[in-house]
């Protein structure tokens, strides 16, 4: 019996293009370096490789900078996908130019086609329903166009909301097997989590709580030592992956695949 909210066959990356460093940022806190932000994004290729999935590897878009978080144009269920409608205008092409990998590993392919917004980081799967995240990205027509397909599909949508100043719902947590979430105290706070087991980042660590379970792996940014230790005592098997010049874009783990 597999659980698709964390064991996956394949998952489709982006690799990143010269032009990352106009991607966008809430701070600016560097210029993203590419050949450090290559080097890693090999390594988390690999990592997923080596859990035995089929990482379909898409060339850079210099025309795109943020291109390389494909999170955000896509939701990928075991029923079908759904092509996002991203809040940023700078990202909503970047859809159009995923769509021909979905549609070529999906029979079922739906569109968010607005006037709402919403883009993948906001959205957390996990066994018992889907969680959207308001955000300044995702607003409450785009989690509602996407209810109304997720329902098609037999599962329930609920709506929770993505604490101010942070960029996605995702950047503060992240689904840790059926009932386990990783995430940070402000976010678990608002009472999002009732009914699953949370586990808190370290304080001051925030930034690890954007990590990915895929399949006996979690995924996490390298330099939180703490909250590694903690996911490792729990049973996790960690891999830290360098993320210091995706964290320059506010992206993390989540953000550089689709899984499914
Ligand atoms: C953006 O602002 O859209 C990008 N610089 C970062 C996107 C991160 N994506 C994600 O968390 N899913």
């Amino acid at each position: 019996m597999t659980n698709p909210t964390y064991e996956f066959r394949r998952a489709i990356t982006r690799r990143p293009a010269a032009s990352i460093v106009d991607g966008l940022r809430a701070e600016d806190i560097g210029t993203p370096d590419l050949d450090k932000m290559l080097a890693a994004h090999t390594e988390y290729v690999a990592a997923l490789k080596s859990t035995g999935a089929e990482v379909i590897e898409l060339p850079p878009l210099e025309a795109y900078p943020d291109a390389v978080f494909v999170e955000d144009t896509a939701l990928c269920l075991p029923q079908g996908a759904v092509l996002m409608r991203p809040g940023a205008p700078s990202r909503l092409g970047e859809v159009a130019e995923m769509a021909p990998a979905i549609r070529a590993v999906y029979d079922d392919v739906r569109e968010i086609k607005g006037p709402g917004y919403i883009e993948g980081g906001d959205i957390l799967v996990t066994e018992r329903e889907i969680l959207v995240g308001r955000s300044a990205r995702t607003d409450a027509a785009g989690v509602a166009e996407l209810g109304e397909i997720a329902a098609e599909w037999g599962h329930k949508l609920r709506e929770v909301f993505t604490p101010e100043g942070v960029l996605h719902f995702k950047t503060d947590c992240s689904l840790m097997d059926g009932e386990t979430i990783l995430a940070t105290k402000r976010l678990d706070a608002s009472g999002c989590f009732e009914g699953y087991r949370v586990l808190h980042v370290a304080d001051g660590e925030e930034a690890a709580a954007n990590a990915i379970r895929f399949n006996n792996l979690v995924l996490m940014a390298a330099g939180f030592p703490r909250t590694a230790d903690m996911l490792s005592r729990e049973g996790f098997e960690v891999v830290e992956i360098s993320n210091t010049e995706c964290a320059k874009l506010d992206g993390g783990m989540s953000c550089l695949s689709l899984r499914f």
